[in-house]
């Protein structure tokens, strides 16, 4: 969400500040403050740390919606998730000690994909602090490498003013704060008594920012983009406002378009100048087009994987990002715009020619045509077990044209990046940049709190939601009407693969025992499905898509199907032969499963060349 439309939304709701009357409470004054900001839902958990601002949550409950979870570590991944689904400000609480220490991975969360928190936690008695009492953990010393704003609140005359700075840190610097309150803070009533030069209200809710570039960088990126051959756009999440706009430049330019997996959502996936992603889950037309392209326009991404990018000096580089710390981090750029990439590409437009030769965009669109050959192909096996692809592809046919998918990390994740074709309209997120597991299915708790009407899909590993499984019964207890896909292959599937592709050694520690989840889903108080044949994969998932409950649909798939990058290297065959010669237990499964995927693809004519090759 672009920081002007961020912008709009708060002044949407604002509500002018009123200095507290005397009397009033530490946690109520914080409450008010963050409804300030337009804060309309906090996700968390009580204890004893933190009861005096629940309370206070609990006297405001027709303004601000409180989520019970049943861990921390979900409150906060919640938080970021309807942060990242609606563009407001994400809010969580926890208790003192080990409530406040379960928050932390999601809120790494938050602080990896640049994405605007609050967490409000608790801390011991004022007077007891330092003395090894009682869940009293140093969170201000824990807290200062996650967040942009770190404090604790003393006293109900210094509230207002952190929550102000802690609010407008989160939103100018896309990230997390955090402010704690002692027990007997929270409870402390105003007295109207400040120190020596502090004035009341002397702190603003309003946030106002909205930077253009430099006119003249921008006639510099209109030279390099118009003077370029083979443009390619490569758009992330920071362009998810810019769809349009994104889709106006790359006419313009014939240049296609690339997306980081964030970003999977700025234009629709059967976009004709669409390439989809890069990376290992990407695509080999977009993989090519990075090689050809003589120059680069990123926008809104900070994508990681550089070695997929030109190579430094192949290419000229443009970047539009709002962070300006961001600008060159990933590829060196000649014209490093700092504004919004709605704004930003909307300037640019008019500068732009019109590239009359569409050769470039033409070849790319011939070869992406063959690339969904080759994902229908390979998501329309009839195999036994299921093959994940068959999965993913059968949910995405599924999806309704608003739906919002959230995504685990595993190799669920390349099944949903690359078979999952995102319509106008759908949005897409994950933990990207932190890439942790379990994020899934908090991030679709939180979108179907965020739109209680749309369709709101988890699409994960069993690995992955076994951890944080609990929530189902969150999205149980509200009512929620999710739809969790399990790839259910029990083991850490991507782990596998890594140890063998990456290192050359067998596989260890990674398999676990099944879990029933169609039976934990009934157990809940929601409904199951499990799905062991290809015949019936479109069937359930169709009607399970259909229930008005939290849903599971376990989805038994072939443990041994390889995540095949776009492009597979030697290294990679390589490497998978060692692991074989060093003792991989099921190195002939397998075996059978590459050999057989080989024969099936190259039976049909529907093979990558690069796999060839290398087979
Ligand atoms: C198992 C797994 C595998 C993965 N493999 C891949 C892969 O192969 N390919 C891939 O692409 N990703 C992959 N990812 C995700 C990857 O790690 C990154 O998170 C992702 O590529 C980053 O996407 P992004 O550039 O859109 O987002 P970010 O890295 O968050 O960058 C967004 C940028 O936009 C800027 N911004 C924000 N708002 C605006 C605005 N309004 N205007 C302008 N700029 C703005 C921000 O400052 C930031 O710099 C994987 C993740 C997992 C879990
Ligand atoms: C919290 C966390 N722990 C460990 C990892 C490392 N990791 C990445 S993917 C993965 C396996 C995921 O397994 P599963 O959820 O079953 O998905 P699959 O790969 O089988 O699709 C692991 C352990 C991680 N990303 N996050
Ligand atoms: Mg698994």
């Amino acid at each position: 969400m672009p920081a002007c439309q961020l912008n709009n939304i708060l002044l949407g709701i604002h509500i002018s500040h009123m200095v507290a009357e005397q009397g009033t409470k530490t946690a109520e004054i914080v409450a008010e403050s963050l409804l300030d900001w337009g804060v309309d839902v906090i996700f968390g958990l009580p204890g004893d740390g933190i009861n005096g601002f629940i309370e206070a949550l609990r006297q405001r409950k027709d303004r601000i919606k409180f989520v019970l979870v049943r861990h921390e570590e979900s409150a906060a991944f919640m938080a970021c998730a309807y942060a990242k689904y609606t563009g407001k400000l994400g809010a969580c609480v926890a208790t003192s000690g080990p409530g406040a220490i379960h928050l932390l991975t999601g809120l790494y969360d938050a602080k990896a994909d640049s994405t605007p928190v609050v967490a409000i936690t608790g801390s011991t008695y004022s007077d007891m602090m330092g003395s090894n009492y009682q869940q009293d953990v140093n969170l201000l010393q824990l807290f200062s490498d996650v967040t942009v704003y770190n404090n604790m609140i003393n006293s109900p005359e210094h509230a207002e003013m952190a929550v102000d700075i802690a609010c407008r840190s989160a939103i100018s610097k896309r990230g997390v704060s955090h402010l704690t309150i002692p027990i007997d803070v929270q409870e402390k009533q105003r007295s109207g008594k400040y120190s020596r030069h502090k004035v009341a209200g002397h702190t603003s809710d309003v946030f106002s920012s909205c930077v253009m570039p430099d006119p003249a960088i921008l006639r510099k990126a209109a030279d390099i983009l118009n003077s370029g051959e083979r443009v390619v756009l490569l758009v992330g999440q920071g362009a998810l406002g810019a769809g349009a706009e994104v889709e106006a430049v790359s006419e313009m330019l014939g240049a296609p378009i690339v997306k980081a997996l964030l970003g999977k959502a700025v234009v629709p996936d059967d976009h004709p100048n669409s390439l989809g992603g890069i990376g290992m889950l990407g695509t080999e037309p977009a993989t090519d087009a990075m090689e050809q392209a003589d120059t680069l326009l990123m926008v809104g991404t900070s994508f990681p994987y550089i070695d997929y990018l030109p190579k430094p000096g192949r290419a000229r580089g443009i970047q539009i990002d709002l962070l300006p710390e961001r600008i060159g981090l990933r590829f060196p750029v000649e014209a490093g715009l700092v504004g919004d990439a709605k704004t930003t590409l909307a300037a640019l437009m008019p500068l732009l020619k019109k590239k009359e030769n569409r050769e470039f965009l033409r070849s790319r669109q011939d070869a992406m045509r063959s690339w969904m050959d080759l994902l229908r192909e390979r998501s329309s096996r009839t195999d036994r077990p299921v093959k994940p692809q068959v999965v993913a592809a059968a949910v995405s046919e599924e999806l309704q044209d608003d739906a919002i998918i959230s995504v685990d990390s595993g190799t669920n994740t390349i099944w949903a990046a690359q078979y999952i074709q995102l319509r106008r309209g759908m949005k897409f997120s994950l933990s990207g940049t932190l890439a942790s597991m379990a994020c899934a299915l908090p991030y679709a708790i939180a979108a179907q709190i965020a739109y209680p009407e749309r369709q709101c899909v988890a699409f994960v590993g069993d690995g992955g939601f076994s951890m944080l499984m609990a929530e189902f019964a969150t999205a149980v207890q509200y009512n929620l009407p999710i739809k969790v896909v399990i790839i259910k292959n029990n083991i850490l599937g991507m782990i596998r693969w890594e140890q063998m592709a990456f290192l050359g050694n067998p596989e260890y520690g990674v398999e676990f025992t099944p879990i029933d989840f169609a039976e934990f889903a009934e157990s809940c108080g929601g409904r199951g499905y499990s799905i062991n044949e290809p015949a019936e994969v479109r069937s359930i998932i169709s009607q399970a898509m259909g229930e008005k409950e939290p849903t599971i649909i376990e989805a038994y798939v072939d443990p041994f199907e390889p995540p095949m990058p776009p492009k597979v290297d030697m290294d990679f065959v390589r490497n998978l032969a060692e692991s074989f010669a060093r003792g991989q237990p099921y190195a002939r499964r397998i075996g059978l499963t590459l050999f057989r995927n080989q024969v099936h693809e190259t039976l049909r004519g529907v093979h990558s060349h690069d796999t060839e090759e290398a087979a």
